[in-house]
């Protein structure tokens, strides 16, 4: 017998700069991320505001999925997919953020989009922005420091909101919300561009305008979320958080207590904030310690409260470990890292693999919360050879069988989990590197960093691994090609 319940929603996650490319036909604008250029594990991505002829910008034609989405999806339901997540790139409905009116063509392709997910019976879950904020609001107004985004963003929503209702139940208003704690999310998050070049892990940083960005995101969702309600009373709304599972390097207590106010602040502010309405004790305790004073009214605390969401939903790739104490060896991560895990093998961009970190993390999630959980973003980063039109990815199997045993336990732990959706269940941009070989997929793409390739799409052995599992609802766990 299956631990995981029955309708329980299988899929994978996508986001439209890092597949679609195409990024200014139909009357596409340009979005935060078309101007950020290739990097690799050891050369930083750069952010140039103005292109260059030189620069090469992965996001301009990414893996075509604009134009090849029908073959796309066709293979995600040959996976017996039940739910796909994907992001609407703002820049396709309001190519400037401030336009009068919305782009028909751009609106088009969603309606088609998701007309070929309704034909093979497969649940959208749609982010409103992933990294994909049109450049120029980002210009023009400062990006989310300026209120007036909050009113652009609200009516971008609105827009989507109208024309899909009937056909989308679940929606995410932000990737990976709690990004905007660190620096590196100014620009391409927060379109806060402090200079005009800079690198994507270092950037000029001006903290009171990037907590004012996040707090109005917190404002922006939460009527987005009135709004939605009001349009379509079965929408239902998500956080969606970058979970960075930590743990004391030691069990020093100044360790121990030090790791539970930085989870507290780097994994639970933001979650609080939306799935609570308000500011918990902690959070204003630390936004005071760093100087930071919110522009928040009375009304806009009374919007926080009244555009609560409805369920949690979270990435997933690794745990860190965090001390008082000097440690030498550092591993990387999703957005930040950490001292090593002694007890943790790492992948080839030095991730830490942690599945029991999952099991934990759902636990304590659900613990807090009490309402249904989705993680909506898991997966190995790793280089593929393709021998004789073969991928045999035994590596990415492994992986993600752990965190399902693990996703299992956590079920028989009492946890509400009722989504999973690996990250870039095709092969796609990378958001750190901007490299193509740095490969998530089930399905590989001939496509590679320096933008040559067929764009051929090919089934990797863990294509017909992840079909038998969801076939068998997560019972079998076993290869069976
Ligand atoms: C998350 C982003 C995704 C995705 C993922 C993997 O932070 O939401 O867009 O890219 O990380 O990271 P990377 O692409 O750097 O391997």
């Amino acid at each position: 017998m299956s631990r995981f319940p029955k309708n329980f929603l299988w899929g994978g996650a996508t986001a439209a700069n890092q597949c679609e490319g195409a990024y200014l036909e139909d009357g596409k604008g340009l979005s935060v991320s078309d101007v950020m250029t290739v990097g690799s594990h050891t050369q930083q991505r750069r952010i140039t505001l103005k292109m260059n002829d030189n620069d090469f910008y992965p996001s301009h034609d990414a893996i075509d999925h604009y134009h090849r989405y029908k073959e796309d999806i066709a293979l995600f339901a040959e996976m017996g997919f039940k739910i796909y997540r994907f992001s609407i790139a703002w820049t396709r409905i309001y190519p400037h953020g401030d336009d009068e009116q919305p782009n028909e063509k751009g609106l088009e392709f969603y309606d088609n989009l998701i007309n070929e997910l309704h034909k093979y019976h497969i649940e959208p879950l749609i982010t409103l922005q992933h990294n994909e904020m049109p450049l120029a609001i980002a210009v023009k107004y400062g990006g989310w420091y300026h209120k007036k985004t909050i009113d652009l963003y609200v009516r971008y929503c609105q827009t989507v909101f109208e024309r899909y209702k009937g056909k989308v139940k679940y929606w995410l208003p932000f990737n990976e919300i709690n990004n905007m704690m660190l620096p590196l999310s100014n620009a391409l998050q927060g379109g806060i561009f402090n200079e005009d070049n800079c690198t994507f892990n270092n950037q000029k940083d001006d903290p009171h305008k990037r907590f004012n960005g996040l707090n109005n995101m917190f404002i922006a969702s939460a009527k987005a979320v009135k709004i939605g309600r009001q349009i379509d009373p079965n929408y239902r709304f998500g956080t969606m958080i970058c979970h960075i599972t930590r743990y004391p390097r030691t069990c020093h207590p100044n360790d121990v207590f030090y790791v539970y106010q930085e989870d507290l602040v780097k994994n639970y502010m933001c979650a609080d904030v939306m799935l609570k309405g308000e500011y918990e004790y902690y959070a204003k305790s630390y936004l005071k310690k760093i100087g930071i004073t919110l522009d928040l009214s009375e009304e806009e605390k009374k919007i926080l409260k009244e555009g609560t969401c409805d369920y949690y939903s979270f990435s997933y790739y690794q745990s860190i470990c965090e001390s008082t104490q000097e440690f030498g060896e550092q591993t990387s991560g999703n957005i930040m890292g950490g001292i090593k895990n002694p007890y943790l093998q790492v992948t080839q961009w030095d991730w830490p693999i942690d599945p029991v970190g999952l099991r934990y993390t759902l636990n304590k999630v659900y613990d807090r919360y009490h309402c249904p959980i989705m993680v909506v973003e898991n997966g190995l980063g790793a280089r593929d050879i393709v021998e004789n039109g073969q991928i045999h990815d035994n590596y990415r199997i492994s992986f993600i069988k752990d965190h399902i045993v693990e996703m299992a336990n956590a079920i028989e732990d009492g946890v509400d989990l009722i989504a999973y959706t690996p990250w870039g269940c095709i092969d796609l941009v990378s958001v750190s590197t901007g490299e193509m070989r740095k490969r998530y997929g089930f399905i590989y793409v001939d496509k590679h960093d320096d933008g040559t390739g067929t764009y051929q799409r090919i089934k990797k052995d863990s294509f017909y691994w992840y079909k038998h599992v969801i076939e068998t609802n997560g019972e079998d766990l076993e290869v069976e090609k």
